[in-house]
C-alpha cells in the first residue's frame, strides 16, 4: 500500500457544493504523504446517485476505472447525464509511482440545482411601494406550510431581484447580501440551501426580508434604480419524504407581506430601524398574519436563472474598538484600529422611542471630528429607535460601510469599549497566502494589501467601499487579480466576475470599464460626447483577457479560457479595427490613472495594452489547442510591437512620454528589441533616481514596476522603492498610520492635508498590486504556464534590500508551497522550501558554495537533483517534500559598494 493519503476533495472548487448547474462538474483532490517526490500515476473515480449505492459500491453514475493520469485537479465528470436536483456522491483512489494503490478518499458530494426554466413553479413576489416615501421600508414576507413525517431531504432554491434574508422556522438560512450583484437584466444567481435538519413535523414557516440592494437601491454615482424600482423574491423548496413522495413549497400569491421595523436600508445611504415596529414571531410557525397583505406577484423575468458561482458573503471577523473618546458635542468617537468594511453592532438600553445613530468614517478631520467629505453622496449612518425592552442589540441588514471611526450619537448613558463591535463583511474567499519578513513596515504593507482586498471583494471586486461608487472597475480588478489570487482563493469569485464582464461586453466587442453595469449602458453614456466613460479604456477592457489568463495560471482552469474564448477574440478584433496602423487613438481615457507627477500619453499606454491583449490571447489560444489562432495572434503582437517602436520609440531609446510607466510597460509586455531594452532600463532607473529614488506610476504602471526592475537586473532599485518612506511611496502612507491601501499616493500629505474630497478613498486595492511582486519575486513563488495551477512551480527567491528574512506560503490546489529565506550577518543564505505532493519545483538557489542539505533529518538527496550550476547559484529540481539549502550570498548593496 502506498503512503499517499487523499484529502480536500472538492467539486467546482468548493467543498460539497449544493445546487450547482454545471453538467460536467470538475473534481479536485489533494495528495499527502510523508515521503518525498510523490506522484500520482493513475486514479479511479466512482460516482453514485445516493449514499446507499455508494456504500454498496454501486457506482451507478460513473466509474472511471483505473485511469493512467497524473491529473488531480480539474477533472471533468464524464458519467451518466446529471438530473435536476440530483445528489451525487463520489470518491477517488490513486496509484503512486510504484503502482501501489491508496485507500479510497472520504466520500464527497455535490447536488444539482433546478436545471430548466420549466421546472420553476415559484413566482416572483414583492410588495407594492408605500406612497409618498422616497426611501421604502423593507418588505417582510412569510408562508406557513405543513410537513408530514420523516423528511428525507429538503432543499430550498432562492434568489431575488434585490437582496433576500431567508429564514426557516425563525432560523437564518444562507448568508449576507444574497444573491449578489449581477447585471440583473441578463442573469441572477440562485442560491441553494439544504434545510433537511430544520424541518419538523407539522407547521413550518419560511420568512424573508427583502432589501433594495444593487437592484433597486443606490448604485454608484449615477443613479438609483439602475435595474428596477423595488425588490422581488423567487423561491422553491423541494421536500422529499422517506416514503418516496415529495412536495414543493414555492413563492406565490399565497404568501403574506407587510412592512416592519426596517424603514429603509440602502447599500450607500445607510439604514433606519425602528424596533418599536418589530413583528415579534413573524418568521415562526403559528404567527397570525391575517392583518398582512397579499404580495405583489410579478409577471415574469427574462434573464437567466443561474446557479450561484460566487462565494457567499459573510461576517468573517469581529473587531473590538481600541479607543473611545467623548466629543465636545457629547457624542462618542470609537477607533476600530483598522480601516474595515462591514457594519457596527451596538448594544443599548433606554426609553422607547430614543434614537441613536452610528456614523462611520475612514479618517478624522484635523479638529478630531469624523472626516466625511470624501463620502460624496453616500450616507454611512444607521439609525436605531429603541423599543425600550432592556438590553437591545442592533446591527443593520442591507447596507455596509467603509470605516475606521464610529461616532455614536444620542446614546443614553455612558458607552464603553464593549458597547460596539465592528463586523467585517466580504465575499468568503478562503485565505491562501501568508507573508512575513524581517521588516515590520513591509509586513504592515502586506496586511494593508489584504485588508484592501477584504474591504473590496464584496460580490464583485469594487474600487472602494465608502463613497457613492463601490463599482466593479475592470482596470482595478485586472491589475490586482494576481495579487488577489495569492492572498485568497478567488477561483469562484473571479469565475463569477467574468460573467459580469461578459454581460457588459458591447456589440462592438469592447469590454467595459465597469462591470456589472452601473447605469453606464442603460443610460447610453457611451458613444455620446460624454466620452470620459469609454467602453474600451486601455487597461480596463483588457481585464477580459487578463483575468481568465490569471485563473488559468493560478488554478489550471482551462474551462474559463474555452468558455470566454470567442468574447476575447472579439475584444482583440475590436482593438484591431479601432486603431490606425495598429496604433490606438489618443482620446480621453483614464491613462495611467492617478500617477503622480507623470502623465503617460494615452496612445502609448493604449497601444502597449493592445499588444499585451494580443499576446495573452495568443497564449490562451495555445493553451486550448488552437494553434492557428496562436500563430495569428503572435504575429499580430509582433506587428503591434513593431508599430509601437516606430511610432513611439526614438533611436536613443526614449519612449514618447518618458514616464516610468512607458518603460515599465514596454519592458514587461515585450515590446522592445534587446538594444532598446537596455536603453529603456537606463532611462527607467535614471528617472527613478532623478526623483530621489521614488516612483511616479499610477494604477497601470505600478503593478509592473518592481517586476520590470527585477527582471532587468535592478533588484536593489526594486527594494529601494518598496521600502522608500519619502513621499510618494507605499511606506509614506504607512508612516502616517494607513491600515489599508489608499486610492491616491497623495490621499493625505503632510504639506497639503487631504486631497480633493471629490475622489479620495482610503481603501482601494489598486496600488496594492505590489503584493504580486512580493510573492513572485521577493519570496519567489512563481507559476509555470506549462503546468498551470502550480503542477510545476518555479521557486526563485530574490534576497535583497534591507531584509534579512522572508517567509511566504501559498496554498495551491495541490497543497501548500512555502518558501523561507534567512540571511545571516555573515552572509549565509538559508533557504527552506516545501513542495506539495504530485507537483515538482524548479528551485533557484542564489549564491556560491550552494549546499543542498535536502533533508536535515536523513534521506539526503532523495527527491532533489542538481540541474545547473553557475556563478549566480544552483538550480535544482525538487519533487514534493521539504528541503533546505544553504549558500554564501553577496548582498546586492555590498556588491555595488
Ligand atoms: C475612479 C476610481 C477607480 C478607477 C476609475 C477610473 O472612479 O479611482 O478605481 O478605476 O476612477
Amino acid at each position: 500500500m502506498t503512503t499517499i493519503r487523499i484529502t480536500a476533495c472538492k467539486t467546482e472548487y468548493a467543498v460539497n457544493p449544493v445546487g450547482i448547474d454545471s453538467m460536467h462538474p470538475r473534481l479536485f483532490w489533494r495528495l499527502e504523504s510523508d515521503e518525498r517526490d510523490v506522484r500520482q500515476t493513475a486514479y479511479q473515480i466512482v460516482v453514485a446517485s445516493s449514499l446507499e449505492k455508494m456504500n454498496q459500491d454501486e457506482a451507478d453514475m460513473w466509474d472511471s476505472g483505473k485511469t493512467a493520469s497524473g491529473q488531480s485537479i480539474q477533472i471533468a465528470y464524464a458519467g451518466a447525464p446529471l438530473r435536476s436536483e440530483g445528489e451525487y456522491f463520489w470518491k477517488v483512489r490513486v496509484w503512486d509511482g510504484r503502482d501501489q494503490v491508496s485507500q479510497w478518499s472520504e466520500t464527497a458530494y455535490w447536488t444539482m440545482g433546478i436545471l430548466s426554466r420549466g421546472e420553476w413553479k415559484g413566482k416572483w413576489i414583492g410588495r407594492r411601494s408605500s406612497p409618498g416615501l422616497a426611501m421604502q421600508p423593507s418588505p417582510y414576507m412569510r408562508k406557513s406550510f405543513a410537513v408530514k413525517t420523516n423528511v428525507r431531504r429538503a432543499v430550498v432554491y432562492a434568489t431575488a431581484l434585490g437582496l433576500f434574508k431567508l429564514s426557516v422556522n425563525g432560523e437564518a438560512v444562507g448568508h449576507l447580501f444574497a444573491p449578489g450583484w449581477t447585471d440583473y437584466d441578463k442573469r441572477v444567481q440562485v442560491h441553494a440551501y439544504d434545510i433537511t435538519d430544520k424541518m419538523k413535523q407539522g407547521e413550518n414557516s419560511f420568512g424573508v426580508i427583502l432589501g433594495d440592494g444593487w437592484y433597486a437601491g443606490t448604485v454608484g454615482f449615477i443613479s438609483k434604480h439602475v435595474y428596477g424600482e423595488r425588490p422581488f423574491f423567487l423561491m422553491q423548496a423541494s421536500i422529499e419524504y422517506e416514503d418516496g413522495s415529495s412536495e414543493l413549497v414555492v413563492s406565490d400569491g399565497s404568501w403574506r407581506a407587510a412592512e416592519g421595523p426596517i424603514r429603509y436600508s440602502d447599500m450607500i445611504k445607510g439604514e433606519t430601524y425602528d424596533a418599536r415596529l418589530e413583528l415579534t414571531g413573524w418568521d415562526r410557525p403559528g404567527y397570525d398574519a391575517s392583518g398582512w397583505e397579499s404580495p405583489d406577484v410579478r409577471s415574469g423575468y427574462n434573464g437567466l436563472l443561474v446557479a450561484a458561482v460566487e462565494p457567499q458573503i459573510c461576517i468573517t471577523e469581529t473587531l473590538k474598538p481600541v479607543d473611545i473618546r467623548k466629543t465636545a458635542a457629547g457624542t462618542y468617537i470609537f477607533d476600530m484600529g483598522q480601516n474595515m468594511v462591514g457594519w457596527t453592532e451596538v448594544t443599548v438600553k433606554g426609553e422607547p422611542g430614543t434614537q441613536i445613530t452610528l456614523s462611520h468614517a475612514e479618517m478624522l478631520s484635523p479638529d478630531g471630528t469624523l472626516y466625511v467629505d470624501n463620502l460624496r453622496e453616500a450616507v454611512q449612518q444607521d439609525h436605531y429607535v429603541l423599543k425600550g425592552a432592556g438590553d437591545e442589540r442592533y446591527e443593520p441588514h442591507f447596507t455596509f460601510h467603509g470605516f475606521r471611526y464610529v461616532e455614536l450619537i444620542g446614546y443614553p448613558g455612558e458607552p464603553e469599549l464593549t458597547t460596539i463591535a465592528g463586523k467585517v463583511i466580504h465575499s468568503d474567499t478562503p485565505v491562501t497566502g501568508s507573508l512575513e519578513t524581517s521588516d515590520p513596515m513591509v509586513n504592515r504593507l502586506y496586511a494593508n494589501i489584504t485588508w484592501g482586498q477584504r474591504g473590496n471583494f464584496l460580490s464583485v471586486p469594487t474600487d472602494c467601499p465608502q463613497r457613492d461608487e463601490r463599482l466593479g472597475w475592470t482596470g482595478d480588478a485586472q491589475i490586482f487579480a494576481r495579487t488577489a489570487s495569492y492572498n485568497m482563493d478567488v477561483s469562484r469569485f473571479f469565475t463569477k466576475y467574468m460573467w459580469d464582464i461578459i454581460d457588459c461586453q458591447q456589440p462592438s466587442g469592447a469590454f467595459t470599464d465597469v462591470a456589472p453595469d452601473a447605469g453606464w449602458i442603460r443610460h447610453k453614456m457611451w458613444n455620446t460626447n460624454l466620452n470620459w466613460f469609454a467602453p474600451d479604456n486601455a487597461g480596463w477592457g483588457d481585464a477580459g483577457v487578463i483575468i481568465p489568463w490569471t485563473l488559468y495560471l493560478m488554478y489550471g482552469d482551462k474551462q474559463i479560457l474555452e468558455t470566454h474564448y470567442d468574447a476575447m477574440v472579439r475584444w482583440v478584433n475590436y482593438l484591431t479595427d479601432n486603431s490606425e496602423g495598429l496604433i490606438r487613438p489618443n482620446y480621453a481615457n483614464y491613462g495611467d490613472w492617478l500617477s503622480i507627477g507623470a502623465d503617460t500619453p494615452s496612445e502609448v499606454l493604449a497601444t502597449a495594452y493592445f499588444a499585451y491583449s494580443a499576446k495573452v490571447l495568443a497564449q490562451i489560444a495555445g493553451a486550448i489547442g488552437k494553434t492557428a489562432d496562436m500563430n495569428r495572434y503572435e504575429a499580430l503582437f509582433d506587428d503591434i510591437a513593431g508599430a509601437f517602436r516606430s511610432e513611439f520609440v526614438g533611436s536613443d531609446g526614449r519612449i514618447h512620454g518618458d514616464t516610468q510607466t512607458v518603460y515599465v510597460l514596454a519592458l514587461q509586455f515585450g515590446l522592445l528589441t534587446d538594444e532598446l531594452k537596455k536603453a529603456a532600463i537606463r532611462r527607467l532607473t535614471g528617472n527613478i533616481r532623478e526623483r530621489g529614488d521614488r516612483l511616479s506610476t499610477g494604477f497601470l504602471g505600478v503593478g509592473y514596476l518592481l517586476p520590470a526592475l527585477t527582471d532587468s537586473g535592478e533588484l536593489d532599485a526594486a527594494y529601494t522603492l518598496l521600502t522608500q518612506e519619502a513621499f510618494p511611496s507605499w511606506m509614506y502612507s504607512i508612516k502616517h498610520g494607513a491600515t489599508t491601501i489608499w486610492e491616491r499616493w497623495d490621499g493625505w500629505t503632510q504639506e497639503k492635508g487631504f486631497q480633493t474630497p471629490s475622489m479620495n478613498s482610503f481603501n482601494h486595492y489598486s496600488l496594492g498590486s505590489v503584493g504580486e511582486w512580493m510573492f513572485r519575486y521577493m519570496a519567489g513563488i512563481e507559476a509555470d504556464p506549462a503546468e498551470p495551477g502550480f503542477g510545476h512551480a518555479v521557486i526563485r527567491p530574490r534576497p535583497g534590500g534591507s531584509l534579512s528574512r522572508v517567509r511566504a506560503a501559498y496554498e495551491s490546489l495541490y497543497g501548500v508551497i512555502s518558501v523561507e529565506w534567512n540571511l545571516s550577518e555573515q552572509g549565509e543564505l538559508r533557504l527552506e522550501i516545501e513542495v506539495p505532493a504530485n507537483t515538482a519545483a524548479t528551485v533557484h538557489v542564489p549564491g556560491r558554495n550552494v549546499l543542498a542539505d535536502v533533508n536535515p533529518g536523513g534521506n539526503a538527496g532523495a527527491g532533489c537533483t542538481l540541474l545547473q550550476e553557475s556563478a549566480e547559484g544552483c538550480v535544482f529540481r525538487a519533487g514534493s517534500g521539504k528541503y533546505a539549502f544553504t549558500s554564501t550570498w553577496m548582498p546586492v548593496q555590498t556588491a555595488n559598494a
